[in-house]
């Protein structure tokens, strides 16, 4: 099968990156976005992500005129679905992203098209939800065009590597479309295209990130068992890691972003009746930031009204500007919440600004009239940090540390009182 042109909706996180790959890679790409102002960034050579690597790739791919970007789709050999699968406030799967997108395809679906689905769905997605729309068009699935789902399952920050390098999984409702998927995706994956069906792609793709939620939960109930018993989570788990077959993951203040945090909440409403462990992770990660303001309220003597508290970082991770469903941000509203004066700095955002706390543009900013420092992101500038010169930006002396990324020691000698996440004694 030839494809010359491929339509990519959605030009975030996934679809952009995608897009551009495929760019300098020899398809010539439409990508499309209804969001007018991702459309005008784009046209303005600019864009609207922080990735290593990805403005050189999206500009010059727009620069040669492989790329272009517009608010619609138009006809085109393959259409990729690149769009946001959040969830709504009840953690039920908000997939009007992906119907909207869909049916957007309809007008312009031909003969021998293929349509893929990426973003993260519940189970049985393709076959009952894009499938049927898809089928308004007049066609028919499997014998006058091809569908499959292939889940991107990139890392945010290595996001143009691992893109080409990842095994790829394409799941089609039928092995002629995984076959027309391999093709597509051949042109730019070097790892192993796997073919599967639709459905298995799907709860590949739920399985992986709901392994590590159910594997950061353990970790971080770990961290509230160190701090009930006296000891340190990080030097435990540094131990228990020797075994050979224990890799205990890092506690941290929970899990963010919009993959890990969101998916696994796909499979429990799929199936509530048999997800008890994969629910009661979800929930054990969304308190763990109630468990960063215990341990900051018992590192200031019990309680942290009225107390200047300088958080340094709000993403969702370290190293990237996303701030979706960041842990870090609810452990700073809840700390401003129980009292607290909180002045926060994301270096990726500087600019964000949130309702319950200040935000400040810099470090400096964020610091000068701290009682006491909560580090909660940990991006590379943050880790590096020289305590000694750290210690003139500040008045505080006292430094909560929910990542470990600070050696004690060091930030002992120049005069902080160091507290960590999962430790009981400073
Ligand atoms: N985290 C911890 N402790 C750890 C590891 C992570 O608390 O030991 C936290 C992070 O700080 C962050 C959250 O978990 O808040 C998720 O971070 P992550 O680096 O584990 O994963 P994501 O969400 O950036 O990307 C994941 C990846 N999935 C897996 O590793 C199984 C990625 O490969 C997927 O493509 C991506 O989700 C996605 O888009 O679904």
């Amino acid at each position: 099968m030839k494809f010359e042109k491929i339509c990519i909706l959605g030009l975030g996180y996934i679809g952009l990156p995608t897009a551009g790959t495929f760019a300098s890679h020899g398809i010539r790409v439409i990508g499309v976005d209804n969001n007018p102002s991702i459309i005008k960034v784009l046209q303005d050579g600019n864009i609207h992500i922080f990735e290593p690597g990805l403005k050189d790739v999206v500009l010059n791919a727009l620069k040669s005129g492989m790329l272009t970007v517009q608010g619609a789709p138009e006809p085109a050999d393959a259409f990729i679905i690149a769009v946001p699968t959040p969830f709504k406030e009840n953690k039920l799967a908000d997939m009007r992203a992906v119907e909207s997108a869909t049916h957007s395809i309809v007008p312009h679906l031909r003969k021998g098209n293929l349509v893929v689905l990426e973003s993260t769905s519940p189970p049985q997605t393709t076959i009952k939800l894009i499938v049927p729309i898809l089928e308004r068009s007049g066609l028919k699935a499997g014998q006058d065009f091809m569908v499959a789902y292939s889940p991107e399952r990139v890392l945010p920050g290595k996001i143009l590597t691992e893109l080409i390098e990842n095994a790829r999984v394409i799941g089609g409702i039928d092995a002629a479309s995984a076959e027309a998927g391999k093709e597509l995706y051949a042109h730019f994956v070097k790892g192993n295209i796997i073919l599967t069906d639709a459905t298995t792609a799907e709860m590949v793709k739920l399985m992986e990130n709901t392994y590590r939620d159910v594997n950061i939960a353990i970790a971080n109930e770990f961290s509230r068992l160190a701090d009930r018993f006296g000891i340190d989570i990080w030097e435990a788990i540094s131990i228990a890691n020797l075994h050979p077959r224990v890799k205990i993951l890092n506690p941290g203040p929970g899990v963010g972003g919009h993959c890990i945090s969101v998916d696994p909440w796909f499979l429990v409403e799929a199936a509530p009746d048999i997800t008890p462990l994969i629910h009661t992770a979800r929930k054990v990660n969304d308190s763990q930031p109630h468990f960063v303001v215990e341990t900051v309220k018992s590192a200031l003597g019990g309680s942290v009204s009225k107390k200047q508290i300088a958080v340094l970082g709000l993403s969702y991770k370290p190293d990237v500007d996303d701030i979706r469903e960041s842990p870090a941000i609810e452990a700073a509203k809840l700390l401003a919440e129980a009292g607290a004066l909180v002045k926060a700095f994301e270096p990726f955002k500087p600019e964000a600004k949130f309702d319950k706390f200040q935000s400040a543009r810099s470090l400096q900013d964020a610091v000068k009239d701290s009682d006491a420092i909560l580090f909660l992101v940990g991006h590379a500038q943050f880790k590096q940090l020289d305590p000694e010169e750290f210690s003139k930006l500040t008045p505080a002396r006292i430094v909560i540390d929910t990542v470990n990324g600070w050696d004690k020691s060091t930030w002992r000698s120049a005069g902080f009182k160091v507290i960590k996440l999962g430790v009981k004694k400073a």
